[in-house]
């Protein structure tokens, strides 16, 4: 969303695996021990993707967030909660290191279990009006929903049965901004050997 709305920003790069980042103990700076984190200025330090993300559209001028309390604003915040608590954290990638599941087909397959009902919701409410989740406007909680369709590409999860899902993806990769975040980020650890 930074990149979206051309804010400028400072990556850092955290290793998840040892934990730090260039100035030495990640979880010094963020006690939760996991990314992404947000420093805004002399603010607290923000967490949490679904808030962040919100929080990043306020920062620009015009905003791309629907009015406060109105239809569109709720129905974005479902999007991203329901992004963060069905998707994001069923989605957890038994390939990284760290990850509490074994990685083995089985454990791979019991992901799929999970995230498979979910997605389809995406799929179905994509299908009744994509491009976007709220429709043709592009919203916050799109780059969200990208995550996970940028995971099921790197760890070979099928499209087979989500072309509109496929086609939001499609259209997500045609995004300038998401080309050079791509760029940006490099190979992912999730296709990192796992150590243990
Ligand atoms: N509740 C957090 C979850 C963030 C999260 O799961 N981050 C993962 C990467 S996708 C992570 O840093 N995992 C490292 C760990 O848990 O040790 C959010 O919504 O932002």
């Amino acid at each position: 969303m930074l990149e979206e709305l051309g804010l400028p920003y400072h990556l850092e790069k955290v290793d998840l695996d040892e934990k730090t980042w260039s100035q030495g103990n990640y979880n010094q700076l963020n006690p939760k021990s996991y990314v992404p984190a947000l420093q805004i200025d002399d603010r607290p330090l923000l967490t949490e993707c679904a808030v962040i993300l919100e929080v990043i559209g306020t920062l620009a001028t015009p905003s791309p967030l629907p009015p406060y309390n109105t239809a569109e604003y709720w129905e974005q915040r479902v999007w991203l909660n329901y992004i963060a608590t069905e998707l994001h954290k069923n989605f957890i990638s038994p390939a990284r290191y760290g990850n509490w599941l074994p990685n083995t087909p089985e454990t791979k397959a019991q992901v799929w279990t999970r995230v498979k009902p979910r997605l389809a919701y995406v799929e179905k409410v994509l299908a009744d009006r994509g491009p976007y989740l709220l429709g043709w406007e592009f919203s916050v909680a799109d780059p969200y929903l990208f995550v996970m369709t940028n995971w099921m590409q790197r760890l070979n999860y099928s499209f087979d049965d989500f072309p509109w899902l496929k086609a939001f993806d499609a259209t997500m990769r045609e995004r300038p901004a998401v080309q050079r975040v791509l760029q940006q980020e490099g190979r992912p650890h999730s296709l990192e050997a796992k150590k243990d």
